[in-house]
């Protein structure tokens, strides 16, 4: 799933007049290199887009204000003289004509089937190069009689996802991940705070609750004149169509294809309309049952009394008023916050500033684009405390793992360091492959000699449900590892979490002093909410971190926070928030 939809359908006929996010510069480098994947292209050139394309994504400013101000974007990491004039070139014509090139040689619809669950360009070209594949009806025909399964590398679990969701398409809908709605968010809310007479703004809905991916957005205004509200959001640039506009609400789709629905409110009933708009649905009807006992009638406008409104200006007064605390929008999905709040014991949510160090950084030795002492550095510059530096190890070839030896040096160079630094520990780590029997891909005596040992998988996902967890607590075995990084492997629209009996995971892992991960990368997210609180029950501990490539991705604790907090997981839970000391402790089996 395109997260934003193509630059290309996104601004071609509007031209440079709109603003180009750098979601869609990185969308369109995805594409490119995708394409020239399926076109076989030389491995190191696809790898250039597809790297400039994960910096451009990461980026914290937007490029089109750099390219504006003529700044020499060759000073990014990977971009160079061609990427740096294609990022120039989309974001002053809208276009990249290199990608219209590509794209007219590419046979039938292949770049469309990569939207379709585990599909990536290699299998693709398989399908292309051994069914003659063009498109998705082949796709769907040779699903159907059973051809798709015998391919090498596809298999019968394959072919019912991949039929599954053929199947359904159109059915469902298309979800947008939280990261790149948060850049639209910004340019909405900056916009409508010029409208005139603008009281207070907000996004609501499931952006609010910060779910991994948004239907829409919901956006929310006070006003004393809430028409000139919805007048001056319809100047927006970004917007393509609109749907439906009225004195007090407007819908719109935004270029990306984004849909956006904006309600201004008098102040009065700001806080009201930001709960109903918040949700979850099945969070305001348990509400609203609540206020019908109470004899008091609940909706968008405030809380009412016959016709006397009793509550609106703030959502505090709102749940005040049902004799409830304030409940943080993460828990509101109707899962138990409710009667927790009336109970006066809902969690005290894990907030940012309890973050003391990140525990899962990559630098330059293996994929990485930074020195170890640039990702020191920039964690300083967070404030943290301590760091782990965790590479891959020697099987994951394409990610330039480290064997033994590299490891050992590496182990050399952090001990030099650390012997510098004075308010900064770096731990010395590794992101271990878990092979498909379970066995650590690097031997216990580098890996006795570390801080910490997170365990990943990375080929065989598609084990059954047996097979896979047993493989997980196998690898768990193993004295020497800590923590499972991203443990179901799940990339959001890309690739389904692996098939794992989550309830003998968590216990397998708390009986043996092993942590989990919940990895805050945009796409990954891993664990997911559910997952997090399930573990939270059984009172294990998990890990919050960045798997940082790059600096700027320092920054992806917010999501994991975020996935946190929706997980009902407080401070005491989390393993980097307690001091370098008792961490130590805790990594010791
Ligand atoms: P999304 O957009 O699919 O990610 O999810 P939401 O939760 O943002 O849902 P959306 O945009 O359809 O509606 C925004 C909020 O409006 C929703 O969270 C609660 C409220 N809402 C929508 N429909 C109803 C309804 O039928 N009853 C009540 N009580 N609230 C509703
Ligand atoms: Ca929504
Ligand atoms: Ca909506």
């Amino acid at each position: 799933m395109a997260p934003a939809g193509t630059l290309r359908g996104q601004i071609a006929e509007a031209g440079p007049a709109v603003t180009v996010h750098n979601a869609d510069i990185a969308a369109t480098f995805e594409k490119v290199a995708d394409l020239l994947e399926i076109e076989g292209a030389n491995a190191f050139r696809v790898r250039a887009w597809r790297k400039a394309a994960q910096t451009i994504a990461a980026l914290p400013r937007k490029l089109s204000d750099m390219v504006g101000a003529g700044e020499d974007l060759r000073e990014l990491p990977g971009i160079g003289e061609d990427l740096a004039a294609r990022i120039a070139e989309i974001v002053d014509t809208g276009k990249l004509a290199l990608l219209e090139e590509i794209e007219r040689r590419t046979p039938g619809d292949l770049a469309e089937l990569m939207d379709l669950p585990g599909l990536g360009p290699k299998r693709v070209l398989a399908l292309h190069e051994t069914l003659g594949v063009t498109g998705i009806e082949d796709v769907l025909r040779a699903a159907r009689t059973g051809a798709l399964r015998k391919l090498p590398g596809f298999g019968p679990k394959l072919q019912e996802q991949i039929l599954h969701a053929l199947t359904t398409r159109g059915a469902g809908e298309k979800r947008m991940r939280l990261m790149v709605a948060s850049a639209i968010a910004d340019d909405l809310l900056g916009h409508l705070r010029t409208a005139p007479g603008i009281g207070e703004v907000a996004v609501a809905g499931s952006f609010r609750r910060r779910k991994e991916t948004v239907g829409d957005l919901d956006l929310l205004a006070s006003g004393s004149t809430p028409a000139r509200i919805v007048d001056h959001f319809m100047t927006q640039e970004d917007i393509a169509a609109v749907v439906e506009k009225g004195g007090t609400r407007a819908t719109v789709i935004l270029r990306g294809g984004l849909q956006v629905d904006l309600r201004a409110v008098p102040a009065e009933s700001f806080g009201a309309t930001l709960q109903y708009l918040t949700g979850s649905k099945a969070h305001n009807v348990a509400l609203r049952r609540l206020a019908r006992a109470d004899g008091l009638k609940l909706n968008e406008y405030g809380i009412f009394r016959n016709r006397d409104q009793l509550a609106g200006r703030t959502e505090e007064d709102v749940y005040a008023m049902l004799g409830l605390p304030w409940i943080p929008p993460e828990l509101r999905e109707n899962q138990g916050e409710i009667e927790a709040a009336r109970e006066g014991r809902l969690p005290r949510l894990v907030t940012r500033a309890d973050i003391r160090g990140d525990l899962h950084i990559h630098t330059r030795a293996s994929d990485g684009s930074a020195t170890l002492a640039g990702m020191a550095a920039a964690a300083r510059a967070l404030g943290y405390e301590y760091i782990a530096i965790t590479e891959h190890s020697q099987r994951v070839t394409v990610a330039h793992g480290l064997d033994e030896t590299r490891l050992a040096e590496q182990i050399d160079e952090i001990d030099a360091l650390n012997a510098t630094l004075k308010d900064l520990a770096i731990l010395k780590g590794v992101e271990v492959d878990i092979l498909e029997d379970g066995s650590l891909d690097l031997p216990d005596s580098i890996l006795r000699r570390l801080d910490i040992v997170l365990g990943a998988v990375h080929s065989a996902f598609g084990l059954d449900r047996d097979a896979q967890t047993d493989r997980l607590l196998r690898a768990m075995d193993n004295p020497n590892l800590n923590l499972i990084a991203h443990p179901t492997g799940r990339l959001i629209g890309r690739r389904d979490a692996m098939e794992i009996d989550m309830p003998r995971l968590i216990d397998g892992a708390a009986r043996r002093g092993v942590f989990l991960e919940i990895n805050g990368q945009p796409d990954r997210l891993d664990l997911d909410d559910r997952h997090c609180h399930m573990a939270k029950l059984a009172g294990l501990r998990m890990a919050l971190s960045t798997d940082a490539h790059r600096p700027s991705d320092l920054e992806f604790m917010a999501g994991a926070v975020d996935q946190a907090r929706r997980g009902w997981i407080e401070a005491g839970d989390v393993l980097n928030t307690k001091p370098l000391g008792q961490l130590r402790k805790l990594l010791k089996r």
